[in-house]
């Protein structure tokens, strides 16, 4: 009884990041713009990740992009925790954060956002071509809470 109940629980698991998955890759619509171009220049954005007396934040985190720019950002983790970087609304990143609760352990390596160990870097190559203010985010549960998150604003 125990046994079966914790396997359904496991197959929901898969059956809901599975779904996350194809769901987040099939429609490619991103609020935040859209998935840059390797071929076309871009300016390069250095932010750092890490913990800090209680908090969890990023260096900077605040940044100004010209609408159309297209922005490369670096991402390190100078943390002792796993940290993620992901781009996007602040809606679509607390309806992602929600899902998160249910499934902590996704990882990310999308278009709009990674998982970064501790000690490596991840780059995130992103064109803004909408205006408007955007958010990046941890949003490992409890992480964007404790302040692990920035603002792009785009003009
Ligand atoms: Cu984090």
């Amino acid at each position: 009884m125990k046994r079966s109940s914790l396997t359904a629980a496991t197959f929901a698991f898969f059956l809901g990041a599975a779904m996350f998955a194809a769901t987040a890759h099939q429609g490619e619509h991103f609020l935040a713009g859209e998935p840059g171009n390797p071929k076309k220049p871009a300016r390069v954005i250095q932010v750092t990740a890490r913990e800090a007396d209680g908090k969890m934040l990023f260096v900077p985190d605040k940044v100004d992009v010209r609408k159309g720019e297209q922005i490369r950002f670096i991402i390190r983790n100078n943390g002792l925790l796993a940290h993620e970087f992901v781009l996007g609304s602040v809606k679509e990143n607390d309806k992602h954060a929600e899902l998160m609760k249910k499934y902590p352990d996704m990882e990310h390596d999308d278009p709009n956002g990674k998982s970064i160990e501790p000690g490596k870097t991840a780059e995130i190559l992103w064109r803004f071509s909408k205006a408007g203010t955007f958010e990046f985010a941890c949003l490992i549960p409890g992480h964007r809470e404790a302040g692990m998150h920035g603002s792009v604003t785009v003009k």
